[in-house]
């Protein structure tokens, strides 16, 4: 299991990231401080296996792990290559799901990429960026799918619903809530 740690910069997520793992990332006052994701790996302690390896006198025991990925801040035009944005956008791609931490804490030494401290609008900003960035992914699917469509009932299922998928996305709406009449369609062709 992969968590990606995602908002806006100097919201905390290197903070949570290093009391999450102790790994030791570099957490500063200044937007884009972590370049590269920082990933640490957390044993999920679980006395039953403590137990079990009592048990059993096991040799070795392996616990389950939870794989954090401390992702560099992402800001407002992010899915359009700001601040570094597609890159982080494709850190996201690749974890099972996302933590996103937003900054309620007032600290005038802490400087807000966007001047104030407002949790909400902050949520708004990080959503859209990942609606923007799967409306891109969607086009370009439906592009490339769209070519044999004409002659090919599975495909032209695909397009089809990739397209209501692409207009609940311009609703506003995330991904996560669109409810597809069949499921296995859409799993197959989410690359
Ligand atoms: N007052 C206060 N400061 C915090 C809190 N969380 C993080 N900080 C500070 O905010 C700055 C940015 O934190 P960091 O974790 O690097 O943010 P990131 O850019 O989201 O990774 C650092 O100076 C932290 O010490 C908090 O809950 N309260
Ligand atoms: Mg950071």
């Amino acid at each position: 299991m992969k968590l990606g740690i995602v908002g806006l910069p100097n919201v905390g997520k290197s903070t949570l990231f290093n009391s999450l793992t102790k790994a030791g990332a570099e957490s500063a006052n200044y937007p884009f401080c972590t370049i590269d994701p920082n990933v640490g790996v957390v044993p999920v302690p679980d006395e039953r296996l403590d137990k079990l390896t009592a048990m059993y006198n096991s040799e070795k025991t392996t616990p389950a792990v939870i794989e954090f990925v401390d992702i560099a801040g992402l800001v407002k035009g992010a899915s359009k290559g700001e601040g570094l944005g597609n890159q982080f956008l494709s850190n996201i791609r690749e974890v099972d799901a996302i933590v996103h931490v937003v900054r309620c804490f007032d600290d005038p030494n802490v400087i807000h990429v966007d001047g104030s401290v407002d949790p909400l609008r902050d949520i708004e900003t990080i959503n859209l960026e990942l609606i923007f960035s799967d409306i891109e992914i969607l086009e370009r699917r439906i592009a490339k799918q769209s070519k044999g469509a004409f002659n090919n009932k599975e495909l032209a299922k695909e397009v089809e619903l990739l397209k209501a998928l692409k207009e609940h996305l311009e609703e506003g709406r995330l991904a996560r809530s669109f409810e597809a009449e069949d499921e296995d369609t859409l799993n197959s062709s989410i690359p």
